[in-house]
């Protein structure tokens, strides 16, 4: 069976097609039982968590929801690092100060990267979805092309029931699976959520110790070190080559600094930091935006999303709520509109064509394409900041 997408004419289509869906649904949930059971899961439990239960269209809605554009991401960090969250985050720091501190002593991060967090996950608890979690992942387990996530997710979830760490109903989050204030899915849950309070639950939901140590636990787990800086906003020379942006080279702080990276504000970068510390240098809007040094802590917050734009606003807003200024102060190119995704595969086609590999033409600029871009940029004698602009794609054209 294939699902129908919502849209002019939906409505009759699907009227056509509702005697079937049902039907698939059940037969697929009876091998999907079985599937659980083999991981463990008990028939009680099975009957508790999947009695029921129908698929959500919703989800699909959002899951198959593919942006034409993709969000420039000086749009993302304006609303992400906006005014209000700062100051919201100022406000729920200094509430739970004593709390934060208590845990950054015990996992050793920082308690303003746990509440920057907790800002962009749930807006400080404010938006921690309502979805119910068990019929979101089913829906996803089901069909479409998250199946494998869903799968596992929905087993992680009824695994969470089955040790009664949450009820059923308690099971509410994002129409992925994401749940409570930081936005845990169920797997990482399991593996990471601690009960701080020590009343025998891990509660994401409802209680802050457990929110906060268990966003802690999972940072310090990926290597998050409270010594250690998240990176800087740093200032390149002029003739800088700016393939070394580049998200495999790593130097030392020291090297950094002999090929003439300063800081943007106040001491030199040796001065700043320990010159043995090693990142990487990132400009995610290519040479004519603002570069940043990243360090290990950076990568930490990237496990918790594998999003550069989404670890840069945590790491901004973090400086914020410190007390710290976290403004950029080098120019993002505003003029610059994001490309199309017809424009981002028509970019990597053309790159194709001249004989430099940008992997899949699906639009998606990932590593590979800026690779390849980087290549010919450096062929032709252009800063080879692999950055894909409407400009490189009309000169690539
Ligand atoms: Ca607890």
């Amino acid at each position: 069976m294939k699902r129908l997408l919502v849209g002019v004419g939906a409505l009759a289509v699907s009227l056509s097609t509702a005697q079937a869906e049902p039907a698939d649904f059940e037969r697929w949930l009876s091998s999907f039982r079985a599937e659980a059971a083999a991981a463990g899961i008990s028939a009680e439990t099975l009957d508790a968590g999947l009695t029921g239960l129908s698929i959500n269209e919703r989800v699909y809605e959002l899951n198959d929801n593919q942006p034409e554009f993709s969000r420039a991401i000086w749009d993302y960090l304006d609303s992400a690092v906006s005014a209000t969250r700062i100051q919201n985050g100022q406000t729920k720091y200094l509430e739970n100060r004593n709390l934060l501190t208590l845990i950054e002593e015990a996992y050793g991060v920082d308690a303003e990267i746990i509440s920057a967090i907790w800002g962009l996950e749930s807006s400080y608890g404010a938006i921690m979805g309502d979805y119910d979690a068990i019929q979101a992942l089913a829906t996803l387990a089901f069909e479409g092309r998250r199946t494998g996530y869903g799968r596992s997710q929905l087993i992680g979830a009824l695994k969470i029931i089955q040790h009664g760490y949450a009820g059923r109903t308690e099971l509410k989050g994002s129409w992925a699976g994401a749940m409570g204030h930081t936005q845990f899915i169920p797997t990482t849950y399991l593996s990471y959520a601690v009960d701080h309070d020590g009343d025998g639950r891990r509660d994401i939901w409802n209680n802050l110790g457990d929110v906060f140590a268990s966003t802690a636990n999972y940072l310090s787990v990926s290597g998050y070190r409270r010594d250690e800086a998240w990176g800087v906003e740093v200032r390149l020379p002029s003739d800088f080559d700016y393939a070394l942006a580049d998200s495999d080279t790593k130097k030392a702080v020291v090297e950094w600094a002999a090929l003439g990276l300063t800081t943007m504000r106040g001491a030199g970068l040796n001065e700043r930091f320990d010159p043995n510390l090693r990142g990487r240098l990132i400009i995610p809007a290519g040479a004519r935006g603002p570069g940043f040094l990243v360090f290990g802590n950076f990568e930490a917050i990237l496990k918790y999303n594998r999003s550069t734009a989404y670890a840069l606003a945590v790491s901004l807003l973090s400086e914020e709520i410190a007390g710290r200024s976290g403004a950029v102060v080098s120019v993002w190119p505003r003029e610059d509109r994001p490309l199309t995704l017809d424009e981002r595969k028509n970019l990597q086609q053309a790159l194709k064509d001249r004989g430099y590999d940008p992997g899949p033409v699906d639009g998606i600029i990932g590593a590979g394409t800026k690779r390849a871009l980087r290549a010919w940029q450096k062929a032709v004698g252009l800063p080879a900041d692999g950055y894909a602009s409407v400009a490189i794609l009309n000169t690539l054209k």
